[in-house]
């Protein structure tokens, strides 16, 4: 029998972090509990017993009795930090090539996956709440677009890695951002930002992009109007 994993997440899908690891356990077709919750009024049995660290989502559980997740047992494992879950799902379902075999491979996905953490992440949460410019944003998708290699439909090659798990949220936020202009941001920077976007020099980007929106993980795990629903509702309570 396979451990238990249960996914906590926020109640509208809406974090790239927690689709980070909602998409790996699609991609490593893992068996899986997913439970969302309110982030700005956590429940004490989260805060208590499932992320006491940091109380952030994602958080997952593993092992341990299969307990409803609203009473997190304390015999099982308790993860949190995307990156760390990427890699421990990767390690757990090893026949999912989730992580490469080969030591370079492996630095090659780790490298990307930091790159994208460290360019683009930062800028487009930034750019979404209307505190950084879509500008910024470029120029870490232009350092990200650098890394990709001239063959192969995905970040290390033909093989969908925690690489591509990492980078997929945020570009399918910036396509929601792009389409519906919402955002934190001034209205119409979204439009100048998809704009931006099919300039000759983003080719490289856009057809990785596609490869990855195309995924039978993303398309489950991604409905475009409902997270446009979701984001007006959020960022009309922001404003
Ligand atoms: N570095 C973390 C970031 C996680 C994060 O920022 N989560 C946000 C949601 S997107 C959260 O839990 N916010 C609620 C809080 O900070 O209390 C990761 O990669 O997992």
């Amino acid at each position: 029998m396979p451990e238990q994993i249960t996914l906590y997440h926020d109640v509208h899908k809406a974090s790239p972090y927690s689709h980070k690891v909602e998409l790996a356990l699609l991609e490593a077709g893992a068996s899986f509990k997913s439970h969302g919750f309110d982030v700005y009024s956590k429940p004490s049995w989260f805060v208590e017993g499932v992320n006491p660290i940091t109380g952030k989502i994602p958080a997952l559980t593993y092992g341990g009795p299969d307990v409803p997740p609203e009473q997190p047992s304390p015999l099982s494992t308790k993860l949190t930090e995307s990156s760390v879950i990427l890699e421990f799902i990767a390690d757990v379902f090893p026949s999912s090539d989730l992580l490469p075999k080969d030591p370079v491979s492996r630095a090659r996905v780790r490298f990307f996956a930091d790159a994208v953490a460290k360019h683009v992440e930062t800028p487009a949460v930034q750019f979404l709440r209307g505190l950084g410019t879509y500008e910024k944003l470029l120029e870490g998708l232009e350092v990200v677009q650098g890394l990709l290699p001239e063959e192969g439909k995905y970040a290390v090659g033909d093989t969908f890695t925690i690489a591509d798990a990492a980078a997929a949220p945020f570009f399918a936020r910036l396509e929601l951002m792009v389409k519906t202009d919402v955002g934190g941001f001034e209205p119409g920077m979204g439009k100048k930002l998809g704009e931006a976007l099919e300039a000759e020099k983003f080719a490289r980007f856009r057809k990785y992009r596609k490869a990855l929106l195309e995924r039978e993980s993303m398309k489950k795990s991604f409905d475009l109007d409902q997270m446009e629903v979701a984001w007006r509702a959020i960022f009309a309570k922001q404003s």
